[in-house]
């Protein structure tokens, strides 16, 4: 059990931290005893720093995503990151081609695994702390169970270091030591034909395709008035209102004026994004979702599951069950299947309201190097790519 991850700077498992205990598992290592040389690879494989900016190099790591990201529990659904949306992810502000470590097969040149950092600062309670972000960890599935990944985490976990930065945020759908908080996916039908279709949603007891699509129906405009999309103009009062919103969390990203715009301006096929202007010009909500397709395995007719993820959002007057249903009509308009949705920040006001389902996934939420007491998912307000 945790052969791994006993080795790592993450409070074991059922440990209850104080708040007054919050900080540091270990202390910061001095530059000098930094290790310099990467962590050895089985025989056959070497470490690779891929160049996302290089569309041949990009295609590669969407290829390994493609094939061998994460899947649904019984594996009906996998993750299918597009090529703009990768780069997106890894390039935000700060990122170093050092933190996107590839492992490829030494004679095939084959790409086989990887994972990444981007730099972030966190508020965790009351403290900011540096940390990077790790996402996108992964090994192909003919390399599964070969104790790779340890390496991998050890490998990022140095370069990191070397930057001097001693703390990661990750989550993912899997448990492991040292659970910050526990969230729970939710899900909007919006092509309901479909999902029942490709057995992502079914119909009910008591329940008929007709009588869903009826329950699901959405207007064909939106409700608010001066709802729009959000424009470059926009960008510092939306990043005012955002930020003001972000302070009553316990674990939130403080994010800088350029890594608001990086991260949440319209990106046509990446990310959505929405404002409410009042009649006197003034903007007073804010609302995005990131775009996020799925393959789905084994379907005679259908191949991919259009579906988008609530992103940031800030309301300072409108309702928020109402601002989420224009972003709903938005992408309902725009073709996706499914609104996506976890059960953080203040999500719990609009999810059943609007007619979100629970899903069968969870999202763990956890911190490198940190002991923390832990927190509901009401208090957590970073979205992860
Ligand atoms: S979460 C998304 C992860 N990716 C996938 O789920 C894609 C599909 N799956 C795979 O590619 C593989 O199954 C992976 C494991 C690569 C996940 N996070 O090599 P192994 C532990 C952390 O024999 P494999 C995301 O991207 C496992 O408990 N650890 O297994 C955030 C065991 O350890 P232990 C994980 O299945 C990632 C060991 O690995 C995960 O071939 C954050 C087994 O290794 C997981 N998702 O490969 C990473 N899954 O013996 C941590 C399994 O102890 C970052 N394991 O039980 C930490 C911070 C680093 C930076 C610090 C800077 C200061
Ligand atoms: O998408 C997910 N589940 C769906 C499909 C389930 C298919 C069978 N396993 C689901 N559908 C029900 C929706 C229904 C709609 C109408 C109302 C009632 C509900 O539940 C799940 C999330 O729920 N997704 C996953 O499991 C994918 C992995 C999630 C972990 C991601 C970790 C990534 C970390 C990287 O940082």
């Amino acid at each position: 059990e945790w052969k791994f991850w006993h080795t790592q700077p993450v409070p074991t498992i059922g440990t209850k931290t104080a708040s007054e205990n919050s900080g540091p598992v270990e202390e910061n290592k001095p530059m000098e005893e930094l290790r310099q040389e990467p962590y050895k690879l089985p025989d056959g494989f070497s470490w690779d720093e891929i160049d996302v900016l290089n569309e041949d190099e990009l295609k590669e790591l969407y290829v390994l995503l493609n094939e061998n990201y994460v899947e649904d529990d019984d594996n009906m659904f996998r993750f299918d990151y597009s090529m703009p949306f990768l780069r997106w992810a890894l390039c935000a502000p700060g990122w170093i081609r050092k933190w996107h470590a590839a492992v490829r097969v030494t004679k095939s040149r084959k790409m086989v695994g990887f994972i990444s950092a981007v730099p972030i600062k966190m508020k965790v309670y009351e403290k900011e702390v540096p940390m990077v972000e790790i996402n996108f960890l992964c090994v192909h599935k003919k390399l599964r169970l070969k104790r790779m990944a340890p390496v991998l985490i050890k490998e990022i976990t140095r370069r990191v270091n070397l930057e001097g930065i001693f703390q990661a945020v990750y989550t993912a759908g899997v448990v492991l030591p040292g659970i910050v908080s526990k969230c729970r996916y939710w899900h909007r039908s919006l092509n309901v034909k479909k999902l029942v279709s490709v057995q992502f949603s079914h119909v009910g007891r008591n329940m008929t395709l007709q009588r869903m699509q009826k329950l699901y129906r959405l207007p064909e405009t939106t409700q608010i008035k001066g709802f729009r999309e959000m424009r470059h103009a926009d960008i510092p009062r939306a990043f005012a209102l955002l930020s003001q919103y972000l302070k009553k969390f316990d674990l939130s990203p403080v994010f800088t004026q350029e890594e608001f715009e990086y991260l949440c301006q319209n990106r046509p096929n990446i990310v959505s994004s929405f404002v409410v202007e009042q009649e006197d010009g003034e903007i007073t909500d804010f609302i995005s979702y990131y775009h996020l397709s799925s393959t789905i395995m084994n379907h005679p007719q259908y191949k991919t599951l259009n579906a988008c993820y609530m992103y940031y959002h800030a309301a300072s007057r409108t309702p928020l069950p109402e601002l989420v249903n224009d972003c709903l009509v938005q992408a309902h308009l725009n073709d996706f299947d499914v609104f996506n949705a976890l059960d953080l920040m203040d999500n719990k006001e609009f999810l059943e309201k609007l007619k979100f389902g629970v899903g069968d996934g969870n999202l763990q939420y956890y911190i490198y190097n940190w002991k923390c007491p832990q927190m509901n998912p009401e208090k957590v307000a970073l979205l992860l790519q």
